[in-house]
């Protein structure tokens, strides 16, 4: 079919949607006329031992806010890439380079690409930040405003 979209297919978490993630899917969506991501179910971050402070309508809904991405759906599995790749009719599959070469056999129904990583940012540190911060000292003006 002449004008079929060019469909760009990507997989994430997207916990506490940050820079990195935003800087990401704007790049992936520069590949392609579509971008499809797959979201971790919080069944599947249970599997991937990943704990979400976001529950996975909550991130989904913030992913089909980004005008970057068209299109949102659950991912449940390991093994439900090939499968999506051909519903999806997907010319690119494209992951941040942390996940390099780990879905090389997808080259089999499209082509992989691994975009580098934005540096200095990820959810693990966000969550790192807010947690040393709340167990750090409060100042006056912080402990009037807790006791308010
Ligand atoms: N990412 C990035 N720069 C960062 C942080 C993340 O480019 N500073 C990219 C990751 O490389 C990934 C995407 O953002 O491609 C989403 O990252 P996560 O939410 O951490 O996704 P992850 O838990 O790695 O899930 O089946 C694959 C998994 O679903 C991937």
């Amino acid at each position: 079919m002449a004008n079929k979209p060019r469909t760009v297919l990507t997989y994430g978490t997207f916990d506490l949607f940050h820079v990195g993630h935003v800087r990401l899917l704007e790049r992936l969506s520069a590949l392609g006329d579509r971008l499809v991501v797959g979201c971790s179910s919080d069944e599947f971050n249970a599997i991937k031992g990943k704990t979400c402070v976001m529950p996975y309508e909550d991130r989904a809904t913030i992913l089909r806010a980004c005008r970057f991405v068209d299109d949102v759906f659950p991912e449940c599995s390991w093994d439900q890439k090939p499968l999506d790749v051909q519903r999806l009719e997907a010319d690119i599959f494209a992951m941040g380079s942390d996940w390099t070469g780990k879905f090389d056999e997808l080259s089999a129904y499209c082509e992989v690409v691994y975009l580098p990583r934005t540096d200095g940012v990820s959810t693990t540190k966000l969550k790192n930040i807010v947690v040393e911060r709340s167990a750090a000292p409060k100042g006056a003006s912080e402990r009037r405003a807790a006791r308010a």
